[in-house]
């Protein structure tokens, strides 16, 4: 890398002193997690409004299944709720809702506590008690939020299934969980049309000895087929119910949802996670990586709850910081590409957390777009789901930030509930690409192979040393999946594996690189698939990459890559492919140079917006394509192919 290069990749943006002045983490969170990191959780955790006291903090004497708080007990709901009407919040706006074709409703904190209180009712009149299993198959819609939060508030476990998801695979978490509800709508808005979903979710139910009822939000008004005995509409029941309820407390390890991820096997993994821990970190990590104001912020976190962010940074982590949020129901370019501009310009949006997927589509749309609107509220912006290459970095803080912004980029998982990796606003000096370190009360180390810690430029998996409040207890039902997937690896060590590659740079600032089967081994040489894809980014003709390793007779791996030009840039074919593998080289390195490199209209996308790398190295290797029942579109690869 030339020196120019290297000096601009390692540039740090410090906070400014004006955001420093007012934030809500000062250098005291490190300085009282590192003199005492239990003590440190114990002061986090009365954030929460507990109904009993816990004795002792952490129980680990059955490691790897951790018990947190143990002997205290809660209401989440309670907490999410409640709390807020009764310290005199009760008009504050909660959710501040936007339907995709244009309707909008806005929920106060007293609209919230009478719905979630009605549709708690009407379970417990269904029969549904305390640790019964409970599906969610909606859109973003308020009535989805309720719904967790009425399970919550009855201590029922929720089981949230992607409403992009197949009638196949909610059949198949129906059954694993056993639920004994299913909750969904008639149909969803999507670009403008009504399109079914209660469809798939009779074709789900249909044989599945669990369910015992089905209860309908009408979204759209689409017609639907009836199961009298079984169905029931949302508008008939839980309308109807009585909009008072009294929450009762759970146990702090009373398990509050299951949520599906995949794994490296083909069956699911239905993550558990439990209530007293996994809330304080939500809590906490929300309170101070977004350095949320209540009652000033206007917060917009643009996932689905579908995910794991939707869970943690939509319904549990703000809601329990009395936070007003927006939520919006549709996709980004519905009915154009102006639509979350307008969203923010609209309602003031002054903290905004999205994926760098969606920050590269904005890059290729162009900066007219955003520029066109006031988004002068914004004061914070953050990034989740894969590494953010520090191009889109970049764009991010000048084009939607106005250059001053500070970013998070904080580094999660499914199975770590909470943000675990992230800087600071107002304390850290960030770089771009870099989620720079594990948050106070969170330990994290970048090992070798051989367990060895690795130092400063040392680059190695990352495992997290320590346990932590919301880390996942277990997987259902399947004990043994959980120690083998997460804790056989450092088993003499104790320590979790995440699965992800790390490297420290010089100064000791920490960079996720992306899963470790999408680290490529080149002639020896460890190189992630996301660095070679920054380096294509950072081409003024490249809009969005992605790099895999296929098997390379002499060099092991190769490295072959899939570029999408931005709009208006003149495809000149080789001339352009060889201007890109020297441009590769000049960032990283010749050996980061790719084999080959394909112009493709599309890539292959999950629908939480990952590249699904494993297709592609299918198709580099000359391989029939694998499952490909998770992307968006299949049909991307009769484009790829062609080429
Ligand atoms: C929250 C979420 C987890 C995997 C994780 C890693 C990748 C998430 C990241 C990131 C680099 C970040 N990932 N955030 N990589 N920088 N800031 O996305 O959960 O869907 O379970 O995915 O996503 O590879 O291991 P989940």
């Amino acid at each position: 890398m030339t020196s120019a290069a290297q000096d601009h990749d390692q540039q740090a943006f410090p906070p400014s002193a004006e955001f420093a002045a007012t934030a809500n983490a000062g250098p005291e969170l490190q300085a009282a997690a590192d003199a005492d990191r239990l003590a440190f959780w114990d002061t986090q955790a009365q954030r929460l409004d507990w109904a009993t006291p816990w004795t002792q903090v952490l129980d680990w004497s059955d490691a790897p299944v951790a018990k947190w708080f143990v002997g205290g007990s809660l209401n989440v709901a309670y907490n999410c709720v409640d709390r807020h009407v009764e310290a005199g919040n009760g008009d504050r706006v909660a959710i501040a809702f936007e339907g995709e074709p244009g309707d909008s409703r806005s929920l106060t904190y007293n609209d919230l506590l009478a719905e979630v209180s009605k549709a708690a009712n009407t379970f417990t009149d269904l029969g549904l008690v305390a640790g019964d299993r409970v599906a969610i198959y909606m859109p973003m819609i308020p009535e989805a939020i309720i719904t967790m939060l009425a399970c919550a508030r009855l201590g029922l476990t929720h089981s949230v299934v992607f409403a992009g998801f197949s009638a196949t695979a909610l059949r198949s978490r129906i059954d694993d969980a056993e639920a004994k509800l299913l909750v969904t709508v008639d149909g969803q808005w999507r670009r403008g049309q009504a399109a079914p979903l209660k469809t798939a979710a009779d074709e789900a139910v249909n044989g599945a000895a669990s369910i015992q009822n089905v209860l309908v939000v009408q979204r759209t008004g689409i017609d639907v087929e009836w199961t009298d005995g079984r169905d029931l509409w949302w508008h008939e029941t839980v309308e109807k119910a009585s909009p008072e309820h009294t929450p009762e407390a759970f146990d702090a390890e009373h398990p509050l949802f299951i949520l599906y991820t995949s794994g490296t096997t083909g069956k699911p993994k239905g993550i558990v996670h439990t209530s007293g821990g996994y809330l304080t970190q939500a809590s906490y990590t929300h309170h101070y990586v977004f350095d949320h104001k209540p009652g000033k912020d206007v917060y917009w976190c643009t996932a689905d709850i579908g995910w794991v962010t939707g869970h943690s940074y939509i319904v549990y982590g703000p809601l329990s910081n009395g936070a007003t949020q927006v939520v919006y129901e549709g996709t980004p370019n519905s009915p154009n590409e102006h639509r979350h501009f307008e969203i923010i310009e609209k309602y003031g949006v002054s903290i905004y957390y999205t994926a760098p997927t969606l920050i590269r589509t904005f890059m290729k749309w162009g900066r007219e777009i955003p520029d066109a609107h006031d988004l002068s509220s914004i004061r914070l912006l953050g990034s989740v789901g894969e590494p953010i290459n520090p191009e889109a970095w970049r764009w991010y803080r000048a084009v939607i930030g106005a250059g001053k912004t500070p970013i998070v980029d904080t580094w999660w998982q499914t199975e770590t509930g909470a943000i675990m990796i992230s800087p600071l606003p107002g304390i850290t000096a960030t770089k771009p690409g870099s989620a720079m370190a594990p948050l106070p009360g969170i330990s994290a180390k970048i090992v070798d192979d051989e367990a060895t810690p690795l130092g400063a430029g040392g680059n190695g998996y990352l495992v997290l040393d320590q346990p932590w409040p919301a880390m996942l207890r277990g997987i259902w039902g399947d004990p043994l999946r959980y120690r083998e997937t997460y804790w056989s690896r450092y088993e003499e060590q104790g320590w979790y594996f995440a699965g992800d590659g790390a490297k420290y740079d010089e100064d000791g600032a920490l960079w996720v690189l992306g899963r470790v089967d999408d680290v490529m081994n080149v002639s020896g040489h460890r190189i992630s698939t996301s660095e070679v894809e920054s380096a294509l980014v950072s081409h003024p003709a490249v809009a969005e990459s992605a790099v895999v390793g296929a098997a390379d007779d002499t060099t092991g791996q190769g490295i072959v890559a899939y570029v999408i030009l931005l709009e208006h840039v003149e495809n000149t074919g080789d001339q352009l492919i060889k201007e890109l593998r020297d441009h590769v080289a000049v960032e990283i390195s010749p050996i980061a140079k790719p084999r080959q490199i394909t112009i493709v209209p599309e890539l292959p996308k999950t629908r939480s917006g990952k590249i699904m790398r494993r297709l592609l190295r299918d198709v580099a290797e000359g391989r029939e394509l694998g499952d490909t029942s998770t992307l968006v579109d299949p049909a991307v690869f009769d484009a790829i192919r062609k080429k």
